[in-house]
């Protein structure tokens, strides 16, 4: 049924599943073709009970749903409601971690401890309490219970947002979209949103810009920051991608979804000696932990642990036939996945109290017995090792080397040096024209395009023509893959200013900045950036893009927004669904751009794509009067 999806080592393993008679993505995407035109164009309206309805996109049939409302109501009400979704996603990833350190700070989480007691301080002065006297525990109780209170507040400002350059928050303030609390924003787009209440489409969208904003300077921040403190601040490290990591002679357990509470406990019970040596007396030489999606970056980043898979190969790691448990908390995991894993002998374990799968067992995970939560979940994997038939293992040999761990803190350390921590290293080289911006490529891996070829197209056109790229989520795991992810990279792919400023410091021109949440590390290097000064006051100013070549998930569309909204130009490989609105679509990818400084853009080539944010970059270059590249361009 499917077709091949340009990626040998997903080709392979898709015969085998084909030979098997399992069904992936693939074949499941080809079966919904030709894809609902409606829905596509963001025209169809299921709010209410007067419908479904529909827009006729030819002019002939009917111009409004039964309520009366038309394309543009429709599209924005269906954008708006997106982006709340992954706004809220997000923002509940947040909210868990702050609990998290809640109850650490209460003496009820003995598993976890403060990682980075420096951050925990600094974050707290931000939040505004007084540390002075207090132990790490105190003030992680009284900085879970501020951040929470936010989470509820009906009015005031965000705390994190202030992080942000004077004229993002003046533009947000006069655009009337600058966020009171987090759920409110969140319940309010809801609110706007149901029939009859809010119709006019720029209203509309901005609920979306608002509620996006609730997710990057919001829900998100907050759960990169308190990721760093509980789990350790990432620093440089170099790891393994692909499927090939999975190692026929040990247990292999993946680990998959987002939230690291988990994932980071498991690591700490794969080094236990018992389990080892219970691995051991099941015939295994040991515990092989790998993640799938973001709670991979998580792991990767803080312990160098292998990411077996994006988000599409999620699937794909079970048919290898070799591993013995995925254990899946919350976001982008395939309810598929039962499916294909009762043609193995892997174990399917979820864990989050929030999400349950058809046909998986459930062992809930809560923070209080976090560690022997964890240790039962590793013997159940051990204990199934002995089920593994050795006929169906076919574990990839494809796997890379990968540098990654880099933050808003420490990527300028680098470029500084040990005793530099300061930015004017990077606006330096921006300003003498050695690296000619800086683009952000992130998001899922989607079955509408070719196996990752979008990030990997994109992302080489851009380091040639010697642009940095800051990546997270799926796209840094399918760059990795390609080798782009490495200090020698650099040689292979990048234009001459890029390469030198690279060999100089030894970074790689891709760098891996975490999982979907970490979106927020970008934010904080841009504002890091404009404080250095010299290559703009405001973000927009910035000669930066970015880019989601394979979106997919809701959450991609709230990213995207935050990063509109805070002055950055967007392209996605695919539109969003507001194509059916002649006035949606010419308002968030042109006017919109007058007020925020943002735009969205919509391009499917990625070679193109990635010319569009390159031209963006010389643009806001011209306007600095940055003109000339230390090296003619490629
Ligand atoms: S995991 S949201 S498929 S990046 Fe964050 Fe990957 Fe997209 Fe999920």
């Amino acid at each position: 049924m499917s077709k091949p999806t340009g990626n040998g080592v997903n080709d392979k393993l898709i015969a085998i599943a084909k030979e098997n008679n399992i069904t992936t993505v693939w074949d499941r995407f080809m079966l919904q073709e030709p894809h609902c035109g409606f829905g596509t164009l963001g025209i169809c309206c299921k709010i209410c009970n007067l419908g479904p309805c529909r827009i006729d996109p030819f002019g002939e049939g009917a111009q409004v749903g039964t309520c009366g409302a038309d394309a543009d109501t429709i599209s924005a009400r269906n954008l708006a409601r997106n982006t709340a979704g992954g706004a809220s996603c997000h923002s509940d990833h947040g909210r868990d971690l702050a609990l998290t350190l809640l109850e650490l700070g209460r003496g009820k989480a003995k598993d976890y401890f403060i990682k980075d007691p420096v951050k925990l301080r600094k974050l707290a002065i931000e939040f505004g309490l007084k540390i002075d006297g207090k132990d790490d525990l105190k003030i992680a109780e009284e900085l879970g219970e501020r951040i929470l209170r936010e989470y509820g507040q009906q009015e005031g400002e965000l705390t994190l947002i202030k992080r942000a350059p004077k004229k993002q928050i003046d533009t947000w303030k006069k655009m009337n979209v600058y966020p009171k609390g987090i759920d409110i924003e969140v319940v309010e787009t809801m609110a706007r949103t149901h029939v009859g209440v809010d119709n006019e489409y720029k209203h509309i969208i901005e609920c979306a810009v608002r509620t996006s904003l609730v997710d990057g300077w919001g829900g998100s921040m907050i759960a990169t920051d308190l990721s760093d403190i509980l789990f350790g601040s990432p620093k440089p490290i170099r790891a393994e991608v692909n499927l090939g990591v999975l190692k026929e002679d040990e247990v292999n357990v993946l680990v998959h979804g987002h939230e690291p509470t988990l994932s980071d406990i498991i690591v700490t019970a794969s080094q236990d000696k018992e389990l080892i040596e219970l691995a051991k007396t099941n015939g295994a030489k040991g515990i092989n932990l790998a993640g799938i999606c973001c709670t991979a970056a998580e792991i990767l980043m803080r312990h160098g642990l292998p990411m077996a898979g994006n988000f599409l190969q999620q699937e794909l790691a079970i048919v290898t036939g070799a591993v013995e448990a995925m254990v899946v908390d919350i976001q982008c995991i395939m309810p598929s996945l039962p499916d294909v894993a009762k043609n193995y002998h892997t174990k399917l374990i979820s864990t989050s109290p929030k999400a349950k799968f058809k046909g998986i067992e459930h062992i809930e995970f809560h923070e209080k017995e976090a560690l022997s939560i964890a240790k039962n979940i590793l013997r159940q994997a051990i204990e199934n090792y002995k089920n593994r038939s050795s006929k169906k293992v076919n574990i990839p040999k494809e796997k890379m080397t990968i540098v990654a761990g880099f933050t808003m803190e420490n990527i300028f350390h680098n470029l500084g040096g040990t005793f530099r921590g300061t930015y004017r290293p990077l606006n330096d080289a921006i300003i003498s024209g050695r690296i000619r911006g800086v683009a952000g490529v992130v998001g899922c891996d989607n079955p509408k395009n070719e196996s990752s070829m979008c990030h990997i197209d994109m992302v080489k056109h851009l380091v040639k023509n010697d642009v940095l790229v800051v990546q997270t989520g799926c796209s840094a795991g399918a760059c990795g893959q390609a080798g782009l992810l490495t200090p020698e990279a650099a040689f292979r792919y990048a234009g001459d200013g890029l390469k030198e400023i690279c060999e100089t410091v030894g970074i790689p021109p891709v760098l891996h900045t975490g999982s979907c949440v970490d979106n927020t590390r970008i934010l904080t290097a841009c504002c890091e950036m404009v404080k250095e000064g010299g290559i703009g006051n405001s973000i927009d100013e910035l000669p930066v893009a970015g880019a989601a070549p394979e979106w997919m998930s809701e959450k991609a569309i709230a990213i995207g927004w935050y990063f509109v909204a805070s002055g950055i130009y967007v392209v996605l490989g695919t539109p969003l669904r507001v194509l059916g609105s002649k006035n949606v679509t010419n308002y968030i990818c042109d006017e919109i751009e007058s007020t925020l400084g943002g735009k969205w853009a919509f391009e499917g080539d990625p070679i193109k794509a990635a010319q569009l944010m390159v031209e963006h970059i010389d643009k806001k270059r011209k306007a600095l009067k940055l003109n000339s590249l230390m090296y003619a361009a490629a």
